[in-house]
């Protein structure tokens, strides 16, 4: 194993997470690596999460890959990376001409956005596939968010965060920083942070149906029944239009439907959703008058609201609550961080301001958002016959099975692909299904830059994490990959392979990843060149430590002057940006978007009318984060495994006693889909009627190669969670609020 600089302590952020943390790596004798909190980081001052010091397990892992392998017959066989190529290229060309572009499918998993390389070069490889069946995990997480973003301020990355560290009044819908160190607000140190809203007289308020990690931070707590926030948002706002507290300020100008929202939320007093909601009507009045009182406060949803039924409009009215009282673009409220790579003011082409419903799926007509389709609909469209079928699989950092809705569906679709390659480094659930496995370097072996998390983050910094160690000769980073990929699909024959092995040597000589992030920084609004929103100030972080002084860079950011401020660069809080950044035509807020106003009538139907859902006896059951845990794949690491199962379910007593259950008994969990079979945990955390699982365990399957998680497999809750559960408007997966059956196993 080389070291790639000179350095040592090794200075980078972890890339695990979004919470952007840094740390501090020396390299011991041994080769092991001590891995602590970087105190000089001026973003995350020290703050680690036990993932953290686990990425060397990853690192060193004899269960990684390390160079691309086959499957065949008898087991998987190592082969070149040349050989790789072709055979992936080979197939995919032969199945396009064979059964049309759509019958090729790709499927982007979440580590995709936390490696700055597959980001930039991805979008690349699947344009050349032209189809249309392009996938990720954006549908079974933040679809919700963009999709609001898009509609109300026309870029599906102008994403509204919350102003962390000078909110006086935080209202939290269904997330747990606490435990997943905060999602679409990106701020180290959650648990600190959340302190510091109390101590400066503010506070801290959480709905959700677990009384969890992050409640016992709070100031308050108040179950809700999963599913039905969007009720209670109506009713806040209700209550704010209702007492005459909107107070929209500079928005004023610049807002159009504040009337037809005033309208809309007339038609849902407190008292009308109180008891679906099972918030008490004073509660909920009570609630809407402080938030409007508030000298600052910001409203933030996540997990909870954004995979249920009705996500999509949760999203939408939590943006409307924040504009209505004056808190949006304002100190302390929801505000757009300017990071120093922006893809809002990037080229439409680097990144797209976003799309909805121009195309469908095929077998249950769901709307594509930005190009891609609900996974959902994943498995259907593979073993749905007719033109369109799809009938091969790519797929980059993901693992599907574990992580979708009705898991085993897919488990049996993927089975029966004609061809499927993976880029990833472990043969798991998702990947043993593969025909190619092409593997990337690990984290530590290449250069890490947050395209992503700096957009979200809660102040505006910006760092370079230069790679530990050198990559393994035999192995390939994941844009290297994707490369590769896209000049196969792009060229043939002698002189086109010619050809694509020039472009590809330019590509990769002149404009990888790194070129790209500085002409990205160059032209940010923090570079030297014309921007027409640089006002950006520029401090190196902690001055007080001699390392990361950078006095040069005040002026003119770029790779180089990043590199040399190896703890981050501080650039300041956020700061007000509108009307300025909005990319809708007419420069407005559109806080009534048509299709968002529409799907209130949904609403009506499901939670009001007489459809509305009945619990038959059965129980609703939720997902769960835990701290030693990330997603699937993290569970072939020794020290966060060890220790009592965590794949377990909770429910409150008065359930359990119903059913005569005891603490640690085997339970059966059923639904339409399937069941699973888990150690039960009797808490009075659970709402009663609710119960909760974590997702991404259950590697007990055949032919997955990952020893300890084996050890520890746990069972998916995805294969109890309904693939035609659903946000109707986008099709995104609503984990949240799927009936069970739990009896004694
Ligand atoms: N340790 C750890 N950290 C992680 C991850 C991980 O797997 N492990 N994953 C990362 C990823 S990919 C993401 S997207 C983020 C997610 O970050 P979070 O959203 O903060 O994480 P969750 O723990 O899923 O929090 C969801 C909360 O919603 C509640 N909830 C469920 N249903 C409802 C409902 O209908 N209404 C309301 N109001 N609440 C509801 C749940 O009880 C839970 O407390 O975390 C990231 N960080
Ligand atoms: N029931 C339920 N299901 C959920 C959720 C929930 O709350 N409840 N949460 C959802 C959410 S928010 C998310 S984000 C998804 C996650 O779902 P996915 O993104 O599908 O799955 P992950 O578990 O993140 O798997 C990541 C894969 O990437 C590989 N990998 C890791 N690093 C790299 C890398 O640098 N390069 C490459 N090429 N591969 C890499 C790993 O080996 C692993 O196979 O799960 C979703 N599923
Ligand atoms: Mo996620």
């Amino acid at each position: 194993m080389k070291i790639a600089g000179k350095t040592s302590p090794h200075y980078r952020n972890c890339n695990l997470t979004e919470a952007m943390c840094g740390i501090e790596i020396t390299v011991r004798a041994d080769a092991s690596l001590d891995i602590r909190g970087d105190k000089d980081d001026s973003f995350s001052r020290g703050y680690i999460c036990p993932k953290a010091v686990a990425l060397q397990d990853i690192h060193y892992d004899k269960d990684r890959l390390k160079h691309p392998v086959r499957r065949t017959q008898n087991g998987w066989q190592p082969i070149g990376w040349d050989e790789a190529f072709d055979e992936v290229a080979q197939n995919l060309k032969r199945i396009n001409s064979e059964y049309g572009r759509n019958s090729i499918a790709t499927y982007l998993g979440n580590p995709t956005v936390h490696s700055y390389g597959a980001l930039l070069f991805a979008p690349g490889f699947i344009r050349s596939l032209h189809t249309r069946n392009r996938f990720s995990a954006t549908s079974v997480d933040q679809l919700a968010h963009h999709l609001a973003a898009y509609l109300m301020f026309g870029h599906q990355l102008l994403l509204p965060v919350p102003d962390l560290d000078r909110t006086k009044f935080f209202l939290i819908l269904g997330a747990n920083p606490a435990a997943s160190n905060g999602s679409m607000m990106t701020a180290p140190g959650m648990g600190r942070r959340l302190q510091e809203i109390q101590q400066r007289g503010g506070k801290v308020i959480l709905i959700d149906p677990r009384f969890n990690e992050t409640a016992r931070l709070a100031d308050r707590h108040l179950f809700v029944k999963p599913g039905t926030d969007v009720l209670l948002l109506l009713a806040l706002l209700h209550v704010v239009f209702a007492e005459g507290l909107t107070r929209l300020g500079p928005l004023a100008a610049f807002t159009k439907g504040v009337e037809t929202i005033g309208n809309l939320v007339a038609e849902f007093p407190p008292e009308r959703v109180a008891s679906i909601t099972g918030i008490d009507s004073d509660q909920i009045r009570q609630l809407a008058r402080e938030f409007a009182a508030a000298e600052s406060a910001v409203c933030y949803g996540r997990i909870g609201v954004s995979t249920q039924e009705f996500g999509g409009v949760c999203q939408w009215l939590i943006n409307v609550l924040n504009t209505v009282t004056g808190n949006l673009d304002s100190s302390g409220g929801a505000m757009f961080p300017l990071p120093a790579f922006d893809p809002v003011t990037a080229p439409e082409s680097v990144a797209p301001r976003g799309s909805f419903a121009r195309w469908h799926t095929r077998v249950r007509k769901l709307p594509e958002f930005a190009g891609e389709f609900p996974v959902a609909t994943l498995a259907e469209e593979i073993l749905t016959e007719g033109p369109g079928q799809i009938k091969a699989l790519v797929t980059h950092a993901g693992n599907p099975v574990l992580s979708t809705p009705n898991g085993r569906r897919l488990d049996r679709a993927l089975a029966g692909l004609e061809f499927m390659a993976a880029i990833d480094f472990y043969i798991n659930e998702t990947t043993r299904h593969a025909h190619i496995i092409l593997p990337p370097t690990s984290s530590l072996e290449r250069g890490h830059y947050d395209l992503a998390f700096h957009l979200l983050a809660v102040r505006n910094t910006a760092k370079f994490s230069p790679p530990l160690f050198e990559p393994d000769a035999e192995t390939r980073h994941d844009w290297e990959i994707l490369v590769e990929l896209q000049t196969r699909m792009e060229h043939d024959g002698v002189f086109g392979n010619l050809v694509g092995r020039v472009g590809r040597k330019f590509v990769r000589r002149f404009f990888g990843p790194e070129r790209i992030l500085d002409l990205g920084l160059r032209f940010g609004p923090y570079g030297a060149k014309l921007n027409p929103f640089s006002k950006g100030r520029i401090e190196p972080s902690s001055p007080s430590s001699a390392k990361s002084s950078v006095s040069s860079v005040v002026k003119g950011l770029t790779l180089r002057k990043l590199k040399q401020a190896p703890h981050g660069i501080d650039l300041g809080p956020l700061s007000p940006c509108l009307p300025a950044r909005l990319r809708t035509s007419d420069k407005h807020i559109e806080l009534a978007p048509e299709v968002l106003v529409k799907d209130i009538e949904r609403v009506k139907t499901k939670l009001l009318g007489d459809a509305s859902p009945h619990s038959n006896g059965n129980l609703l059951l939720i997902g769960r984060r835990q701290l030693r845990s990330n997603n699937s794949w993290m569970h072939n690491t020794e020290r966060l495994v060890k220790g009592k199962p965590r794949c377990t379910i909770l429910m409150h007593p008065l359930d359990a006693e119903k059913r005569d259950l005891k603490p640690g008994q085997n339970v059966s969990v059923q639904s339409r889909v399937g069941s699973v079979v888990v150690p039960i945990e009797i808490s009075e955390e659970m709402m009663p009627g609710v119960v909760s699982m974590p997702h991404g365990w259950g590697h007990d399957r055949l032919g997955i190669q990952l020893e300890v998680a084996q050890q520890h497999a746990g069972q998916s809750i995805n294969d109890v969670t309904d693939d035609l559960t659903i946000d109707a408007l986008c099709g995104t997966a609503a984990f949240n609020g799927t009936w069970v059956a739990v009896e004694s196993a």
